[in-house]
């Protein structure tokens, strides 16, 4: 059996058009890029694309982190959310969440690991 071409490597369109541009992303650069467009794509629904409404924000935890976020967590998670940021949230407030999921993602691997 011959073996298959290698196939050409292309960025997915839900990639920001600065990151679809390069053609050789690495797995990092796509979880970066990633996150900026969910930030975007959920922010956009409105119009206004540089924040997310309560109920993009609340659409975005449901639809993109069901896992890391179950239904019985979430509805008290963005009910602090909301308290602390307000009517909306900017892409920094998002990136702390963000910088909260990985951080629970990151102990979660550790314990998996048994603490290694
Ligand atoms: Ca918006």
């Amino acid at each position: 059996m011959l073996d298959d071409p290698p196939k050409e490597h292309s960025p997915p369109n839900s990639l920001p058009v600065s990151f679809r541009m390069a053609c050789d992303l690495k797995p990092g650069e796509i979880a970066l890029g990633a996150i900026v467009g969910i930030f975007h794509q959920y922010a956009s629904g409105d119009g206004d694309s540089k924040t997310l409404s309560k109920a993009e924000f609340d659409k975005l935890v449901k639809e993109q982190f069901p896992n890391l976020i179950p239904d019985e967590c979430s509805s008290k998670l963005k009910k602090e959310i909301h308290k602390i940021a307000g009517d909306t949230i900017d892409f920094q407030e998002f990136m702390q969440l963000v910088s909260v999921l990985c951080t629970m993602s990151h102990c979660m691997l550790l314990e998996s690991l048994g603490g290694k």
